[in-house]
């Protein structure tokens, strides 16, 4: 059954069976101090507030029991994968790669390069390492998602206006529909936050649909009692 659900520009139309959360780089290197995030001169404290709303994104896929994709920016050791003009870009404290308060900066295995332990994946959800800003560049996810016929990503995570917009932007361009959840996602600048949410719902959805997780949770609920009522099942 397809749930309406009150969104910016307008209603997004979403179809569970198609569908699957994104939550975006939900990393110790980006949200706690000493991480990459905060080695960028950032206050990481306004990425800490949003972890509780995440978890209640992802406890409501869970609850349906549908797919949760999880990202995390990470580097192969040897760097390989890490092209010097993104190591050397600008004048951090510590670049990628280099030994930071925990572990190696945006190295995959490495302490800092978890995901937060509230948020960790469960086995059987699908987690993707990407050495780019977005989610499609060298990962083989848009394979994944084909093989399970996703055509919908509710996206969360951080940051709003680099890696979650990069990872909406591609998904786009590749033929998915797109919702992000407004409090669900956070930049370490407000003013970009709320920028690039207006850059992707300008012109109609130029780039997707955003909404509060209440909306998603309420359309969630009215579904149940709507097929409860006509069916038994659940939505
Ligand atoms: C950044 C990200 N900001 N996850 N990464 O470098 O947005």
């Amino acid at each position: 059954m397809a749930l309406s659900v009150p969104a910016r520009p307008y209603n997004f139309v979403l179809e569970p069976q198609h569908a699957a959360l994104v939550v975006i780089d939900m990393q110790r290197d980006f949200i706690e101090p000493g991480g990459f995030g905060a080695v960028l001169g950032n206050d990481v404290s306004r990425l800490t507030k949003i972890v509780p709303t995440v978890a209640a994104l992802i406890a409501l896929f869970r609850a349906h029991r549908l797919p949760i994709v999880h990202t995390r920016e990470a580097h192969r050791p040897d760097l390989s994968d890490c092209p010097p003009a993104k190591r050397l870009r600008g004048a951090p404290g510590l670049r990628i790669g280099d030994r930071g308060a925990m572990g190696r900066i945006l190295i995959a295995g490495e302490p800092g390069n978890q995901i937060l332990p509230e948020l960790a994946p469960l086995d059987g959800e699908i987690v993707i390492d990407k050495p780019g800003k977005g989610m499609f560049w060298a990962t083989g996810l848009q394979e994944t998602l084909s093989a399970r016929s996703i055509t919908q990503l509710v996206f969360a995570g951080v940051t709003t206006e680099v890696c979650v917009q990069t990872s909406m932007r591609e998904a786009n361009d590749r033929g998915y529909e797109c919702l992000l959840v407004e409090d669900a996602t956070e930049s370490y600048f407000p003013e970009f936050k709320a920028a690039a949410i207006e850059m992707i719902v300008a012109q109609g959805a130029i780039v997707g649909w955003t909404t509060p997780l209440a909306a998603l949770e309420r359309a969630f609920s009215q579904a149940m009692v709507r097929t409860d009522k006509h069916t038994g099942a659940v939505a």
